[in-house]
């Protein structure tokens, strides 16, 4: 699969977008013959004709739709399929590309029985030129192989364990984070078209004058004329780029005017730089780069449009700031996930969050532990919500050769398909690694390095749980982010115990690397509608008193410019793993699983409107 280009499929008057998304056939392989329809070439074949299969939803995990054990803890592989037509119309001077948003955790896609792709490295998208594979006015099989297996190389690790069960030996997948390892298609299948000749790739990065001219710098990578150069022989060439850049009410404020490159930069006047929520009475003020491709000889080929945010980024020892204006985020950690479809897309969730996040006042999140679906990152972008961009490294342990391959392809993926957006103020290279292991130093030296040099546009992170003093890893990062459970997994119950160690671990980290800190984790699981006074553990009463100690921490380090943030753990309720300390998943959120509020949503509510006033 390529990972250039990987636009968001957008229809123009050269392209049409269809998704494939709806009900796929489904089945389950032997857990311990997982690629044995891989050999037995399965998908030379309906589905049916191997054995029986079910009905699937596509986008959605597949864990929690049946009401089949077997299904929810599968590990290995599993098989989708689905039919679809290309019409004539789609005829031969176009391309066809079929586009997964992401795939969890590994996959390998067939067309009509033969293969033309494969990824893995879950929550990023892959796509794939498919159009000598497809039957133009006919109907066409789409066979998918989805692997969820965690080993040490995959990002994020696991491992794989065999244990003797009533049944005999089974397999077992162990993971050292919490979080619920969903799997299967969990975003829109995209199938779309390009002309021949066509725009693969955008790259664009903002600066403003005194906050009132914007430039818009882009790069632009066309493709296809040595790919299909029966349609253009000889090709097409030179090509040029005309851009010109629309306001929110569809007037044209700036154009490009080269007309001899495909690279450029854009002057507007006036210009509304992007802002963060509730920093501007038009947060998320957004422009529509408009992309047109000529031909030397005046022919448009291509068109495509991309919505662009215009603001800065710089940061020095003590603040961070966006269009030159101090930064203080609050916000949350999260995670994808609800009831029934698991980590599958769903605009209804994803437009209930955001008005979530409006409510309670935050202008900010991480995508905590892995990156989001690429919907959610036009939603910030629109809401002016700020985002600490994850990539799927979490707990990262044993840090063998492939792991760092790996954990860079994965940082590679995600800066690529996110770097065009506003809302990205920070890359997070991974959460709680095993950071004072003897191989860290080495590892974490290459991969902030190798993040840097792919965009220096923007400040690196990892949210840090090791001891300050025995980390390896804070040395190459920009901002320093810990995540710390006070009151909760040390001195649960104390309630007495959370600011004086908040203040002094976030002044520790300061001193340390004269870095600006962020608290990227607190909280305290939280059965609702759970009450004891006084404050008793799992209670609402206990994560309110919890929260709020934690604010006077906050308050207290605020007037230190360097700490620059603070995200309670976790915005809602979410599935894990079955141990012990769950109870009905990780309870940690200010909003339940169902997107309810807690009596903690209440107070956090105050708490952030009053810090936007006070900026
Ligand atoms: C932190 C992890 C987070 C967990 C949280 C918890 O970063 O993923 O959900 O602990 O246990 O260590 O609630």
């Amino acid at each position: 699969a390529s990972t250039r280009g990987l636009l968001y499929p957008r229809e123009s008057e050269s392209r049409e977008v269809r998704t494939l998304d709806g009900i796929w056939r489904f089945l389950l392989s032997d857990v311990n013959d997982p690629m044995k329809g891989v050999r037995d070439c399965w998908f030379k074949t309906d589905l049916d004709k191997v054995r029986p299969t079910r009905p699937m939803p596509v986008p959605s995990s597949y864990n929690d739709i049946s009401v089949d054990t077997k299904l929810r803890d599968h590990i290995g592989t599993v098989w989708y399929e689905t039919k679809f037509f290309v019409p004539h119309s789609w005829n031969m001077d176009q391309r066809i590309w079929l586009r997964f948003g992401s795939v969890h955790y590994a996959a390998i896609v067939w067309i009509n029985g033969e293969k033309v792709m494969a990824h893995s490295i879950g929550h990023l998208p892959f796509e794939s030129e498919i159009t000598n594979y497809v039957n133009f006015g006919a109907e066409n099989r789409l066979t998918l192989i989805c692997d969820n297996t965690l080993v040490n190389s995959t990002i994020p690790q696991g491992t794989i364990v065999e244990e003797e069960s009533d049944n005999g030996k089974v397999m077992i997948q162990r993971y050292t984070f919490d979080f619920f390892n969903y799997a299967g298609i969990h975003r829109t299948v995209h199938l779309y078209t390009t002309p021949a000749v066509y725009i693969e790739d955008i790259k664009v990065s903002t600066d403003l004058i005194e906050n009132h001219i914007g430039l818009v710098h882009y790069e632009v990578i066309v493709n296809g004329n040595e790919r299909k150069a029966v349609v253009y022989d000889p090709p097409i060439e030179p090509l040029y780029i005309h851009v010109q850049m629309r306001n929110k009410e569809g007037e044209i404020v700036a154009h490009s005017v080269s007309k001899t490159t495909l690279n450029g930069t854009i002057v507007i006047k006036d210009v509304m730089p992007w802002w963060p929520y509730l920093m501007n009475p038009e947060p998320g003020y957004l422009y529509t780069m408009e992309l047109y491709l000529h031909a030397v000889d005046e022919s448009l080929l291509d068109v495509y449009r991309l919505k662009v945010g215009i603001r800065t980024l710089k940061w020095n020892n003590s603040t961070f700031l966006l269009n030159d204006a101090p930064i203080y985020l609050r916000g949350f950690g999260k995670h994808e996930d609800s009831d029934i479809r698991g980590k599958g897309f769903d605009y209804a969730l994803l437009t209930r969050d955001f008005n979530l996040i409006k409510w309670i006042g935050a202008n900010a999140y991480r995508t905590s532990h892995y990156p989001y679906s690429e919907e959610s990152m036009q939603f910030a972008d629109e809401f002016g919500i700020m985002v600490i961009d994850e990539c799927a490294g979490v707990n990262t342990d044993i840090f063998e050769p492939l792991l760092l391959q790996n954990h860079k392809f994965s940082i590679e993926q995600l800066i690529h398909r996110d770097r065009n957006h506003a809302s990205v103020i920070m890359w997070s290279i991974a959460n709680e690694p095993r950071s004072g292991n003897s191989q860290a130093d080495k590892y974490f030296k290459i991969l902030s390095n190798y993040t840097k040099s792919l965009d220096p546009t923007r400040p690196i992170t990892a949210a840090l749980n090791i001891e300050a003093k025995k980390d390896k890893l804070g040395q190459y990062l920009d901002i320093i982010s810990f995540n710390r459970y006070n009151a909760w997994y040390q001195n649960a119950g104390q309630l007495d115990m959370i600011t004086k160690h908040v203040v002094e671990e976030a002044t520790l980290w300061h001193v340390m690397h004269n870095k600006t800190v962020i608290m990227t984790e607190y909280g305290a699981d939280t059965y609702e509608g759970l009450h004891f006074l006084p404050a008793y553990i799992w209670s609402e009463d206990y994560q309110l008193s919890l929260l709020s100690k934690h604010f006077k921490a906050f308050d207290n380090l605020r007037s230190q410019k360097w700490f620059i943030g603070e995200f309670v753990w976790n915005f809602a309720d979410f599935k894990t793993a079955q141990t012990y300390t769950r109870v009905g998943g990780n309870k940690k959120g200010v909003f339940t699983r169902q997107r309810q509020p807690k009596s903690a949503a209440h107070l956090l509510r105050q708490r952030y409107f009053g810090l936007a006033i006070e900026l």
